[in-house]
Order: structure tokens, then C-alpha cells, then sequence
């Protein structure tokens, strides 16, 4: 056995032993201590490392989600565990529970997270069919059961997020782009101001080592204005719309939902649904416009709008790469692609691994310890990596992944990780990291073979 096969074998290994120790037998904490329940788009990305080593462990991971879909079709951003002494805000913080559309029995919040979900099923359901037998019968006969669901899933998000059809999903808060403190949102924040926010004391920061890698207390009380806002129309979608202060078309998460709408439509195609296949296609072509409508002519980057403040997002963050994600006109995405691997961002000269930080080390808004601010997230590589390889870009796929590995084999699966130290920050045993681990050590192939 050579070195690198050693390292591989080992990286398995201990990822395995993360995703167990996550493991509450129907759902993934999104990591041990931080987030002891199941957060939406981190439950995608676990079924995908799950997939590679337990395929029914990782349909009932999948299963879950969809169990705690609202009659409206949205898939809340989490599924709460029993566990309600280490995270805020918890449950009855979030007052969903007397939204009428929440299922009853499942307690969730009232908000969603990036459609990665279809991305993820599409992975089982390869696995699984890599296997055969048993896995692939339980993989396929999910598919077939919960195609409804993703489908009303990406219904929802289509007719009521982007009721003017423009491409561009419009959130209600920063934890639904799931880059809650980035500095993409520090100008929709700063217009949010506050009422009578009621008492809080917050968890996260016993669970981190330095409060510093947190949001602070300023942006928690926004975070909870906004959900008092929303629990005030009990969640109701129009009224919801009408009440938040917080309103912004969000490019990255547009850019997965265009991605995943293709991909359900190729999963729908293979089980005869072909009139929602057709439905996902047209609303994926809808989406890749509306991204790349978006993109800043001047530095290349797409961007988000505030709706309220009618006004373009233009920081330099990792979510301007998500032509890159959504696909589509080959020059804009050769173009995406080198920007990304140029000085800016992957190829700058700081980094101690070259992977793209969450906020450009060229801009004024970085801070390499800060949560969404600077820091690499792995989880979103394994993203950007896909879409690379769905690209036909194989060079990029396969930099995300060596390197990537690289960083990963300090085998303390990092929340996220310092871009200039490449020290592991946030929450250490991360479920969605030892995924993205585990499905990297999993490609035993690249170039045109991996095709997505
Ligand atoms: C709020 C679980 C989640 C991720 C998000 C990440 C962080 C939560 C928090 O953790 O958000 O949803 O409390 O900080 O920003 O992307 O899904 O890992």
C-alpha cells in the first residue's frame, strides 16, 4: 500500500466514525455538540457520504427530510431532535408550532435552505445501483416514493419564491442561503432594525473556541427580529412577504436550484414522469438565466439583489461563482472557472491550501476566522467540484478533490477552516464534512468517466 492509499483508507475510516457519532438513527446531527439536530442542506450532503458506505442508512437520512415537508411544499431548514438544552434558537423559540402547514409530529422551523436535495438523491440512487441487489431495489423504490415530494418541493420554491418568474430565488433570512453571516447580506441586514425582540441567551458561542469565529450579538438579535416577524403571520407564505425586513434574491441559492431542477427531471425521466420532467427542465433553463442575468460585467462575478433597498449585492463572495453551479453558456463558465482558480481566490498567493475561501482574501470584507466571512467551507467544494465535472471542467473537479483531501487529512473535520492556517474553526466532528470526505475518497475515477 502506498502512502496515499494509507492516508485515503484512514480519512474513511474516521469520517465513518463521524457520521456514526452524528447518528440519531432517523437523522444526522449536523455536528455533536453545535447543531444536535438536522439541518436541511447538511442532511443532503450526508446522504451523499452516507451513499458510499450504508445506502438504506442514507434513503432513511433523506427520508426524514421529506417526512417534514409543510403541506405548502417547503422543506423546513430543520427537523428538531429530542434534544432541546444545546442549540437556540430551538423550537418554541421558533413559534411554528402553530403554523398551520407544518405536518403534525415533526418539529421544524418555518424557514428552508438551498435545494440540494435532488443532487443528493441522484448520488443514492447511482450508488446504489453501483451495488445492485438490495440497494438498488430500496433506492429505486424511494425514488419512486418520495418523487412527489422533491418535485412539490421545487414547485414551492419556483411559484412562491420567484412569483414573477425572474430566475432568482428570494429569501427571508440570511440562515436560508445557509451563509447566515456572509458579507453578502451585511447591506440587507443593516437595514433591519429591530423591534422588541424578546429576551434571549445564545448556545452557539459555548461551543466554539473563540466567540470571535461566531456572528455577534448585534446580528443574533436581527436573526431573531426576523423570525419574531415571520412567527407573527404564522409563517404564512404571502403574509410573510409582506412583513420581513429582510428580502433578497439569492444567486447561489438560484444557481442550486437550477442544478437540482435538472437533475429531478433527469430522476423523473427514468421513472416515466415526463410531464414534471419536462416542467423541471424548462424551470432549470429559468433559473441558469436568471443567474447569469445577474453576473457583473466588471469583475465577472454574479450577483444578489435587494429587493427592498432595490439594489445589486456585489462583495466578492464565493456565492458569484454560481453560474458555475447552475451551468449553462460554455464562455461564461470557462470564465467563472478561471477567475476562480486565478489570484483572487484559489490561486492566491496566501492561502495555505488553494481552495476558494467564502469571502475573496483580495477583498476589504475578509476575515479569515470568521464563520462566513473568509474561512473554507468543504462542503461547498464538493459543490463547486460537482458542478465542475457536470461541466466537463475536470481539472477543476479534480484540484477541489486532491486538495481538498489534503486539508481533510488532519482528521479533525472542521466546521471550516482557516484559509491562510489551514486550521480546522467552528464545530470540529462536522457531519457534512466527513461526507464530503467520504464521497472524495469514494471517486475512484475522474476526467469524462465521472460525468454527473
Ligand atoms: C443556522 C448547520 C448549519 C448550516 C449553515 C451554517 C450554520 C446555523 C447556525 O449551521 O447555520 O441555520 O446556527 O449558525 O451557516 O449553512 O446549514 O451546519
Amino acid at each position: 500500500m502506498n502512502t496515499e492509499t494509507v492516508a485515503l483508507d484512514e480519512i474513511r475510516t474516521r469520517a465513518i466514525e463521524v457520521l456514526r457519532l452524528n447518528d440519531l438513527g432517523t437523522m444526522t446531527t449536523a455536528a455533536p455538540d453545535l447543531y444536535p439536530h438536522q439541518w436541511s442542506w447538511d442532511a443532503a450532503f450526508v446522504a451523499i457520504g452516507l451513499a458510499r458506505f450504508d445506502v438504506p442508512r442514507a434513503i432513511t437520512e433523506l427520508r426524514t427530510v421529506i417526512d417534514a415537508q409543510w403541506s405548502t411544499g417547503m422543506l423546513p431548514h430543520i427537523v428538531f431532535s429530542d434534544d432541546d438544552t444545546r442549540y437556540f434558537p430551538g423550537f418554541d423559540r421558533w413559534g411554528t408550532a402553530g403554523a398551520a402547514a407544518r405536518p403534525e409530529g415533526v418539529r421544524s422551523t418555518g424557514i428552508c435552505q438551498p435545494p440540494v436535495h435532488a443532487i443528493a438523491l441522484r448520488h443514492v440512487v447511482d450508488r446504489a445501483r453501483e451495488n445492485g441487489g438490495a440497494d438498488q431495489a430500496a433506492a429505486e423504490s424511494f425514488l419512486r416514493e418520495s418523487f412527489d415530494g422533491w418535485y412539490a418541493w421545487h414547485r414551492w420554491l419556483a411559484g412562491v419564491r420567484d412569483p414573477e418568474g425572474v430566475g432568482l430565488i428570494e429569501i427571508h433570512h440570511g440562515w436560508e442561503s445557509g451563509f447566515d453571516n456572509s458579507p453578502r447580506w451585511d447591506g440587507p441586514y443593516a437595514r433591519v432594525v429591530p423591534g422588541d425582540v424578546e429576551p434571549f441567551v445564545r448556545k452557539d458561542t459555548q461551543h466554539v473556541g473563540n466567540v470571535d469565529e461566531r456572528p455577534d450579538d448585534a446580528e443574533y438579535t436581527k436573526y431573531l427580529w426576523l423570525v419574531q416577524q415571520m412567527a407573527s403571520v404564522g409563517f404564512d407564505d404571502e403574509l410573510v412577504e409582506r412583513t420581513v425586513d429582510f428580502r433578497v434574491r439569492d444567486v447561489f441559492f438560484s444557481g442550486i436550484m437550477a442544478a437540482a431542477s435538472e437533475v429531478l427531471a433527469g430522476l423523473g425521466e427514468e421513472i416515466g414522469r415526463h410531464a414534471e420532467a419536462r416542467e423541471l427542465r424548462e424551470t432549470a433553463r429559468r433559473f441558469r438565466d436568471g443567474v447569469a442575468s445577474t453576473v457583473d460585467p466588471d469583475t465577472g462575478l454574479a450577483r444578489d439583489y435587494d429587493v427592498l433597498a432595490r439594489q445589486w449585492i456585489s462583495t466578492a463572495t464565493v456565492s458569484g461563482f454560481a453560474p458555475l453551479v447552475a451551468g449553462g453558456d460554455a464562455d461564461l463558465l470557462d470564465r467563472q472557472r478561471s477567475l476562480l482558480q486565478g489570484p483572487d481566490w484559489m490561486g492566491h498567493p496566501s492561502l495555505r491550501f488553494p481552495l476558494p475561501p467564502s469571502t475573496s482574501p483580495s477583498s476589504p470584507a475578509f476575515r479569515p476566522r470568521t464563520y462566513w466571512r473568509g474561512p473554507v467551507w468543504p462542503f461547498l467544494n464538493l459543490l463547486l467540484g460537482w458542478a465542475g465535472a457536470r461541466n466537463g471542467q475536470f481539472d477543476l473537479d479534480e484540484q477541489l478533490r486532491s486538495v481538498s483531501l489534503q486539508q481533510l487529512s488532519d482528521l479533525a473535520f472542521g466546521e471550516y477552516y482557516e484559509p491562510l492556517t489551514g486550521e480546522p474553526l467552528g464545530s470540529l466532528s462536522q457531519a457534512w464534512t466527513a461526507a464530503a470526505a467520504l464521497e472524495w475518497v469514494g471517486q475512484t475515477t475522474s476526467g469524462p468517466e465521472r460525468r454527473p
